[in-house]
């Protein structure tokens, strides 16, 4: 009898329910259900639709039933710095804000008021970005405070879809870390730090690491669903579990999870903290088994993703990346710029932005996608180049994981961008890497180190030379 586990992967433009389970020592995957997400406008706010999130959950894992595949357990990964508050009644006191919402906006200068970058960074490692949950935090104590006073726990999003599932409220590590509110050399909260911030320290719940069991479902859960299982924490960050299916040969390589963002960096054992790193804006995340993602966000696959919604809709993301390629078009826009961040229209802005620079301007999906992963390949070695000189290694080949490792066209560019040897895929490395932590938990896999290597072994890996 194969023993079942289920991954539900969210992120920022789909959720999926995942199954998996082992045969022949390898990892079988298999996609039971998909659902929609994507921000919505409400209240003049940047929203995410946790209700209807929350039934979608809940609907994909009565698929399990259906299909006569009960799971051991489940573990939930989305991406990262989003929270709800809970009131003591555990009521949702507002909205689920969505990171790329304007109320952050200025929330630098407020920060800066309790303490200086240098120290946040020292504190926490983690790279300046304005919509980091420390930031949405201080919009809130500025702009809601009545908010902040009433809450009685802090959920980010996938401990919060978990407690609504067992009834525990924990904060998974390698999330909580994004919050650049925990310590990288205690690896708890960071409580002078919260301090200081004038945060109230009573709605952090304790930090769990990936692998913890949580509990079984809730009673009422069960009934709805109609079977039981175990709740296991996956590297509820969706970057953490891609990095743990990133099938490592060597310890020292660079890595590119890619999807709505690039995240692009190499694991290491300590955090460095130090200026230099601050200063090229690079980020420590928690990984599993205290491993750090050093890693900087680059803005990715969003920008074709909102391009390919604004003028490329009947077209798929292959026939985009290979009208792409037919292109010529030589201009480049700074991917990093923040101007990328939220704009009304992304192909007005990418153009725009091409004026500006005096360059080319863009027409039509195909070359605006064509500036667009030029742009995302030069960037990606410029990346490569700073990771060199700040860890003193050199590395000759980049792993691409995640959805994005589909994209051929900036597959091809970034091999020959930044001279190095690409391997692509696996696609599914989010639920694979949740799938991993759970078949450790429940030792079907002894180590992140023998989950790579089943993970190597279970999907197709494409490369592409310089
Ligand atoms: C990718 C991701 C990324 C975060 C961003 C908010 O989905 O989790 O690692 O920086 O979303």
């Amino acid at each position: 009898m194969n023993k079942y586990y289920l991954a539900i992967d969210i992120g920022a433009s789909g959720g999926r329910h995942i199954l998996a389970h082992r045969e022949d020592g390898r990892m079988v995957l298999e996609e039971i259900y998909r659902f929609p997400n994507g921000m919505i406008e409400m209240d003049g706010e940047l929203i995410w639709e946790v209700d209807r999130l929350f039934e979608e959950i809940k609907t994909g894992m009565k698929k399990c039933l259906e299909l006569g595949k009960i799971p051991e357990s489940v573990g939930i990964d989305t991406w990262a710095v989003d929270f709800v508050l809970l009131d003591e009644k555990d009521k949702r006191i507002g909205n689920a804000v969505a990171y790329r919402d304007g109320r952050t906006n200025g929330m630098d200068r407020e920060v800066n008021c309790f303490l200086g970058e240098e120290e946040l960074y020292r504190e926490s490692g983690i790279q300046k970005q304005l919509f980091n949950t420390v930031y949405q935090l201080m919009a809130l104590k500025t702009k809601k405070p009545d908010q902040l006073k009433r809450a009685n726990k802090l959920l980010m999003i996938p401990d919060y879809f978990h407690y609504l599932l067992t009834g525990e409220a924990v904060s998974e590590y390698t999330n909580a870390t994004t919050t650049q509110l925990v310590s990288p050399k205690t690896k708890e909260w960071n409580k002078e730090l919260i301090e200081k911030l004038g945060l109230p320290l009573q709605i952090f719940a304790t930090i769990k690491n990936p692998g913890t069991e949580l509990g079984s479902l809730k009673e009422v859960i069960q009934k709805e669903i109609g079977y039981n299982c175990k709740v296991v924490l996956p590297a509820t960050h969706d970057t953490a579990s891609a990095v743990m299916a990133v099938p490592l040969k060597q310890e020292d390589t660079v890595y590119i999870s890619s999807g709505t963002w690039s995240l692009m960096g190499t694991e290491q054992k300590e955090a460095n903290c130090s200026e230099e790193s601050r200063i090229h804006n690079f980020t420590n995340e928690g990984g599993y088994d205290y491993r750090f993602r050093y890693l900087k966000n680059i803005m990715g696959l969003w920008m074709i993703q909102s391009v390919k919604k604004e003028i490329g809709r009947t077209l798929g993301y292959g026939e985009i990346c290979e009208a792409a390629s037919r292109c010529s078009i030589k201009s480049l826009v700074d991917c990093n710029d923040n101007r990328f961040l939220a704009p009304k229209n992304m192909t007005e802005e990418v153009q725009r932005a091409c004026r500006e620079s005096g360059q080319q301007v863009p027409a039509g999906i195909a070359e605006v996608a064509a500036v667009i992963y030029n742009s995302l390949a030069v960037c990606y070695g410029k990346t490569i180049q700073e990771i060199e000189e700040i860890t003193g290694k050199s590395y000759d080949c980049i792993h691409i994981v995640g959805g994005g490792a589909n994209a051929e066209y900036l597959n091809q560019l970034t091999a020959r961008i930044t001279g190095r040897i690409v391997y692509a895929g696996p696609i599914e490395a989010t639920a694979a890497g949740n799938i991993a932590a759970q078949m450790i938990a429940a030792g079907e896999l002894n180590s992140l180190e023998e989950a790579r290597e089943c993970i190597f072994q279970s999907f197709p890996i494409a490369t592409y030379h310089p």
